[in-house]
């Protein structure tokens, strides 16, 4: 049988193991990035591993989410990143040149090549042809030193595509759609492949709109093939030579595939605080909003902002609506100023922002107390926009236009004409704001600010584990829960002790308190626990404040994995209704785990509280055992060096 294009990629890039479902693979990395957020931790770990200089074909370093510098500690972090990018040979995308994942569409993706970063949303790239997939920064260090990435072989999910899209609907009605029939949990352990007669019609930009929010399906990524879109892309971006095609084979199969008809297709919105809960906007027409923002990795390219452009033009936004504008690069910037569209922008009363992730992950902006926020980004978590209670719905750029003039939520269906709006012949390329590294960065000092606080590392993984339960959380935890962001906390993500401080806040503000008094001790999770973000500091924290297990029904794969990093035993109910069987507060231990974990995949909870055994199970690979047992990876990298 032929090959997809997902067995394709990984056949080329395999290093250890076989494409075979159920084990482990080992994948060569050709090239990482990460940003600022994650960045500095990355790089501080890749630092300590000791390697001179990074092994990619490419490592670039965005700074895009920290860029408010209401204090000293973001500016200080972009110092960092900039000075170690050049001591390590890393590219340095400096602040103002754009959101990282539509930097590297612009830029840096290649069809065929594999690409890890320390963002949830790197599958944008899988718009371009790659296989580009999110992890923890420690990981994405890892890769940067020319180590394999180890996945568990996903099964590929087919998504045949038919028709085109009609006047108003896009292709974030597309992803939306499919969050509406398979949840944020339906894409766990898959990598979901676009196929069929409908990719042609959708330009590259349009793709990365898909894969980037095929993040919120918990996917470990999704992926369009290479073709004449690709082709003409990379053209217009002058790099027509990265272009090679890559196609499934006529008889290739797929695991599972599911139909969806873009004929049919109409514009749809996520309502709060979930990206899965999505309905048509006809729906909800009517509602009224306080807020409109476009932008975010998800919608903010040309085509994007060319449309709501021409919904602007000539209008005002309506009075009792705040709307805000974050390009997503520089070059979409100098294209919109160069033919005028950002006056469009300016005279409707749009608030232009800087391009970056602003809004997106509550650096500013946050929208008004009992309000409704439309934003066209990738999720509407519940405290997210910064604003405790918030409503947040997720839609086009269409729809947010058209809303933020009509004052209420609106399905552009009803306003008229649908401007036609095309991929330009060629961009404008200039990429005066990415540094390039030196030849040899041995002699560059690194300049590091006084929020910057060394990686704390774990022991050796104890014989018994032993502890309170700490916090019992319900299904779909996502890591904004565990390790919130926002204006407030995330300059604190280069110093570990002073964010622990706000691990769980928003959901109990006592538990990084309890946990340092009770040294430590166990969280209980329902289905999908970690899902969201790449950030490592959702295992990395909990670590600093003694966390030595979490059991769950299920766990999201990034945060499962990030938690096994940092020595953190993840451990799922063997009969789900066990999580009935332990309560916030009960006494718990797990004896003699060292020998468990290795022997086989059983391990026995004893609940002290109530004096019952309840049965868990491990899924680590022997590799992961490795790291468990030597308290996390950069304990057993630096063990095995
Ligand atoms: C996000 O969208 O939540 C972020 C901020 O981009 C994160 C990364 C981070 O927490 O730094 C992500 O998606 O991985
Ligand atoms: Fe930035 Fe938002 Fe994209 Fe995360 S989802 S990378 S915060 S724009």
């Amino acid at each position: 049988m032929g090959q997809n294009v997902t067995y394709k990629i990984l056949q080329d890039h395999l290093v250890d193991g076989e494409l075979k479902q159920g084990t482990e693979i080992g994948i060569r990395i050709d090239q990482t990035l990460t940003q600022d957020a994650t960045g500095t931790m990355a790089y501080l770990q890749f630092e300590a591993m000791g390697i001179p200089r990074v092994r990619t074909k490419r490592s670039v370093s965005y700074i895009d989410h920290n860029m408010l510098q209401t204090g000293f500690e973001n500016a200080d972090d972009h110092r960092f990143l900039q000075s170690i990018a050049a001591k390590f040979g890393a590219y340095f995308s400096r602040p103002g040149n754009g959101i990282c994942h539509q930097v590297h569409l612009e830029r840096f993706a290649v069809p065929g090549q594999t690409l890890l970063g320390s963002d949830s949303h790197t599958p944008t790239g899988g718009g371009m042809g790659m296989i580009a997939i999110g992890a923890g920064g420690l990981d994405v260090a890892v890769a940067m030193g020319g180590g394999a990435f180890y996945i568990p072989m996903p099964q590929v999910l087919g998504i045949h595509l038919t028709g085109t899209l009609q006047p108003w609907v896009t292709a974030k009605d597309v992803i939306l759609e499919i969050l509406r029939r398979l949840s944020v949990k339906g894409g766990v352990g898959k990598i979901v492949e676009y196929f069929g007669p409908g990719v042609a019609s959708l330009t590259v930009p349009e793709r990365g709109t898909i894969t980037n929010m095929g993040a919120e399906l918990g996917a470990t990524t999704s992926v369009f093939p290479s073709d004449e879109q690709t082709r003409r892309y990379l053209k217009a971006q002058g790099r027509e030579e990265s272009w090679v095609e890559l196609i499934a084979d006529p008889d290739a199969g797929y695991d599972e595939t599911i139909e969806v008809n873009l004929d049919e297709l109409e514009p749809m919105i996520a309502q709060p605080s979930m990206p899965d809960r999505v309905v048509p906007v006809r729906e909800v027409a009517g509602l009224k909003i306080a807020q409109a923002c476009i932008g975010s990795c998800t919608n903010s390219s040309y085509l994007d902002l060319m449309h709501a452009a021409s919904v602007l033009r000539g209008r005002t936004v309506h009075p009792s609506v705040s709307m805000t504008l974050s390009p997503g690069s520089k070059q979409v910037y100098t294209m919109i100023s160069e033919n005028g569209t950002l006056t469009d922008f300016i005279q409707a009363g749009a608030r232009v922002l800087e391009s970056g992730c602003g809004p997106c992950i509550g650096m500013g902006q946050s929208p008004p107390t009992g309000t409704i926020t439309l934003r066209t980004f990738n999720r509407n978590f519940a405290g997210r926009t910064g604003t405790p209670g918030d409503q947040s719905y997720l839609c086009s750029p269409e729809v947010a236009s058209v809303s933020a003039i009509t004052g209420v939520i609106t399905d552009p269906r009803d306003f008229g004409e649908y401007p036609q709006v095309t991929l330009p012949e060629t961009f404008i390329v200039n990429d005066n704001m990415v540094v390039q590294p030196p030849e040899n960065g041995a002699d560059v000092e690194v300049v590091r600010g006084p929020n910057i606080k060394p990686v704390p590392i774990r022991e050796d993984m104890p014989d018994t584990l032993t502890g309170e339960n700490l916090l019992k959380v319900e299904d779909n935890i996502t890591t904004d829960h565990i390790m919130p962001a926002g204006a407030k906390i995330l300059p604190l993500r280069s110093n570990i002790p002073a964010i622990a401080e706000y691990v769980y806040f928003q959901v109990d503000p006592t538990f990084a308190q309890r946990a340092k008094e009770k040294g430590g001790g166990f969280i209980v999770g329902g289905e999908n626990y970690g899902q969201g973000s790449s950030r490592e500091h959702a295992a990395l924290a909990p670590m600093y404040l003694g966390l030595k297990a979490v059991v769950a029904k299920s766990f999201a794969r990034i945060h499962w994995n990030n938690l096994i990093n940092f020595g953190i035993l993840p451990l799922v109910f063997v009969n789900s209704d066990d999580y009935d069987r332990i309560d916030q507060g009960d006494q718990l231990e797990i004896r003699d785990t060292r020998q468990a974990i290795q022997s086989g995949t059983a391990v026995t909870l004893y609940n002290k509280t109530k004096n019952i055994e309840i049965p868990l199970q491990h899924t680590l690979t022997p590799r992961q055992i490795g790291i468990m047992l030597d308290g996390g990876l950069l304990n057993h990298i630096r063990k095995q060096q």
